[in-house]
Order: structure tokens, then C-alpha cells, then sequence
């Protein structure tokens, strides 16, 4: 890997928040590729960690201050992410499912989603059906996103569905998913029109969604 990419790779895996800062910054500045500091220096460090929890080789408080330093690292990118001017093709809603707190994924969909050339609302983490209801009926989006990273929260996205059909929201509405416990074959169970493997695939996907 090269030099300033390892030396965020590790600043994220260590929960370095200001260090990552910094490091992204002079990465940028080097030259380097957006996409491929996001890939080989953040997310690689957010699998390791993960790995490592999974392990008993680290606990909670070490997955949050890595989870950090990648959100310091996250908005340097963002702008080198998200094309300007861009008019918007469609509207999304997104956020992370009732009971589930990860952001991150989250957060870099909705970003390439804007990139993509969405409008898109930002609802954060934890949300509840009802308060999704509410948004969607403000809003008026195209397209529902939501993500779950949690084998026992993937469930509220199917609870959420039937909320949006049961409260006549969802007539004409897409809903996407996505996290890393979700599968093409549970987006079928539940009736959602789209599922991303990756933030990436979500955009795309969202494109195809709306043309
Ligand atoms: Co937690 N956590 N966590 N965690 N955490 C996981 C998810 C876990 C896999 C770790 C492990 O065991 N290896 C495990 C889940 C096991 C399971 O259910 N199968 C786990 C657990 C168990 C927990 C707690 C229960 C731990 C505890 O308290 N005992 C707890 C739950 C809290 C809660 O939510 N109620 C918990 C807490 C936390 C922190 C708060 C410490 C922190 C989150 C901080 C934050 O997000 N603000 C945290 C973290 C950081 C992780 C790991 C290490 C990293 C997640 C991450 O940000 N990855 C994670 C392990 C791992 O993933 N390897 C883990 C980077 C991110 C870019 O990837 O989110 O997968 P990801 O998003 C991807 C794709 O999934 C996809 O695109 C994204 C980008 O390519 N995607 C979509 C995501 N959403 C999408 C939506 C789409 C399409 C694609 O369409 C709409």
C-alpha cells in the first residue's frame, strides 16, 4: 500500500481523529485519489477493526474512536465525492433503521447518492417507522433508502415496508436496502424494489430506480 494511504489506514485502525485529519488532508494534497484513500485507507481500517472486535482483540470503545477518525476523514473527502452543480434527478430519504446506531455506510450511500445527482434527506441513525412516515410525507421522495448493520435490526426494515403500505405512502415509492447483513435475496422477501452491496452499487442502483 502506499506510504500516506497506510499512514491513514493505520491512524483510523489506532483512533487517531485528529492524526486522520491531517493525514487525509496531505493525502488529498499529495494527489492521491478520493475513491482510493476512501477504499485502501478507511474502509480497509473499518474491516480490520471489525475483524479484530469479532476476534476479542478489541472492544466497543476502540470500534467508536476508529468509527470517528473515519467520519474526520469522511467530510475531507466529501466534497472530491460529491460533484457540484449537479441538477437533482430524484429525491432520497435515508437513514440507518430503528435500534441500529451505524452511520458510517449510511452516511458514504448518501453521499454517493448526492454524488449521483440526488437531492438527498438525511434522516440519521435509529429512526423509527412513524418518524419515517412523517418524512415521507414532507418530503415526497422517490426513493426510501434505508441501512441496518445488525443481524437483529434487519427485521425494522421489513417493519417499515408494511408501515409505508399500511399508511398509503408506499404507492409509487421505491424502497432500497442495504448493510452488510443484507442480501438481494431479503430485499425480495420484504418487497423492497432495490439492494447496494456498497455504496457505489447503491447509486447506481438509485439511478436505475428512478429512470
Ligand atoms: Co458495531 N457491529 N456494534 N459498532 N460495528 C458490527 C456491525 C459487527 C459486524 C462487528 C462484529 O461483530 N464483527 C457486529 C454486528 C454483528 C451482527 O449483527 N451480525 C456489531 C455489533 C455486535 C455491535 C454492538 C451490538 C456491540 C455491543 O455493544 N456489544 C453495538 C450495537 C449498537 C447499536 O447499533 N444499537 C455496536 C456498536 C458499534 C459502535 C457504536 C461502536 C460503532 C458504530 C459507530 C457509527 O457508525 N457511528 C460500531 C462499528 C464501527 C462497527 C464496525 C466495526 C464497522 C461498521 C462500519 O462503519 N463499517 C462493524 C464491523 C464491520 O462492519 N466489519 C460493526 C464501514 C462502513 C463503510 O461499512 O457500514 O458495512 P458498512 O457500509 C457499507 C455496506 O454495508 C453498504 O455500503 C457501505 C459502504 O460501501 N451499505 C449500504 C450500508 N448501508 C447501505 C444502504 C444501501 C446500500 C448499501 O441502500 C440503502
Amino acid at each position: 500500500m502506499e506510504e500516506k494511504i497506510q499512514a491513514v489506514y493505520e491512524a483510523v485502525l489506532n483512533g487517531a481523529m485528529a492524526d486522520t485529519r491531517g493525514l487525509v488532508q496531505q493525502t488529498l494534497d499529495a494527489g492521491h485519489d478520493a475513491d482510493m484513500i476512501l477504499k485502501e485507507g478507511l474502509t480497509a481500517a473499518m474491516s480490520e477493526i471489525g475483524a479484530r472486535f469479532e476476534s476479542g482483540e478489541a472492544y466497543v470503545p476502540e470500534m467508536l474512536i476508529s468509527a470517528k477518525s473515519m467520519k474526520f476523514g469522511l467530510e475531507l473527502l466529501r466534497p472530491h465525492l460529491v460533484a457540484a452543480d449537479v441538477q437533482p434527478i430524484g429525491k432520497v430519504i435515508i437513514g440507518t433503521v430503528q435500534g441500529d446506531l451505524h452511520d458510517i455506510g449510511k452516511n458514504l450511500v448518501g453521499m454517493m447518492m448526492e454524488g449521483a445527482g440526488f437531492d438527498v434527506v438525511d434522516l440519521g441513525a435509529d429512526v423509527k417507522p412513524e418518524d419515517l412516515i412523517e418524512a415521507i410525507k414532507e418530503h415526497k421522495p422517490d426513493i426510501v433508502a434505508m441501512s441496518a448493520l445488525l443481524t437483529t435490526t434487519m427485521g425494522n426494515m421489513k417493519t417499515a415496508i408494511e408501515m409505508m403500505a399500511e399508511t398509503g405512502v408506499k404507492d409509487g415509492l421505491k424502497v432500497m436496502i442495504g448493510g452488510a447483513p443484507v442480501t438481494q435475496d431479503y430485499a425480495n422477501e420484504i418487497g423492497a424494489e432495490g439492494f447496494g452491496i456498497d455504496a457505489s452499487q447503491a447509486a447506481k442502483i438509485a439511478k436505475i430506480l428512478v429512470s
